[in-house]
């Protein structure tokens, strides 16, 4: 069976539970990272130098790094989630790389305003962090007003790691512009049973 390390709560483990779900991938998970520790023993990091989750285990072949193994996974089970054919696979491959280079602000309001209490916050970065990351999401709310998905008219990969970002740019207690065609997604997205389990549970 497919084994999964990494806690829950984590962004990146989320990607991976949810498009195990979608393809229906039974799976066992292991609490690791955060208050459960564990990624630092010798043990894990002989899976996974990082030290970081999520890791998969399947069939005997080790793989982290989030987006690589939600594109395994979906390849491996020949799952249509991930495109043959080259350009719809570049579409959605695309928006998998956006989401790595291109939302570093979102790591800084995660933490400063759900991991940080009110007292320790500091404005001034979480202030850029917003105003940046909103020039960012217009970017997407513009590629959505021709598609109802990143790639196109179908859901894919393409979709998971924004969406997962998406759940959390839209929730946190921050100033937004109103962004039609990102919020029609979202709610889209939202009507996604392994969305729902896996990435909208309040965010901690
Ligand atoms: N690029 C990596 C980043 C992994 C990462 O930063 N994971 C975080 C959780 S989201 C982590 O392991 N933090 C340490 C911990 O949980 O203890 C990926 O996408 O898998």
């Amino acid at each position: 069976m497919l084994k999964i390390w990494g806690r829950a709560n984590s962004i990146n483990v989320q990607k991976v539970l949810w498009v195990a779900d979608e393809i229906g991938i039974p799976y066992e998970r292991v609490d690791i990272g955060g208050p459960f520790g564990g990624n630092r023993e010798p043990a894990y990091l002989k899976l996974n130098p990082n030290g970081l989750v999520p890791t998969i285990e399947d069939d005997g072949f080790t793989l982290w790094e989030s987006n690589s193994i939600v594109r395994y996974l979906a390849a491996s089970r020949n799952s249509p989630l991930l495109p043959a054919e080259p350009k719809a696979r570049a579409e959605a491959e695309r928006w998998m790389d956006w989401q790595l280079t291109s939302l570093p602000g979102m790591t800084t309001l995660f933490w400063g305003l759900v991991r940080t209490p009110p007292e320790k916050r500091d404005p001034k970065p979480l202030e850029e962090a917003r105003v940046q990351t909103a020039e960012r999401w217009q970017i997407v709310d513009r590629h959505l007003a021709a598609r109802p998905y990143l790639a196109g008219d179908s859901f894919t990969v393409g979709d998971i790691p924004v969406g997962a970002m998406a759940y959390r740019w839209l929730n946190l207690p921050i100033e937004r512009p109103k962004l039609a065609n990102l919020d029609a997604w979202y709610e889209r997205l939202s009507k996604r049973p392994p969305y729902q389990r896996h990435v909208m549970p309040p965010m901690t």
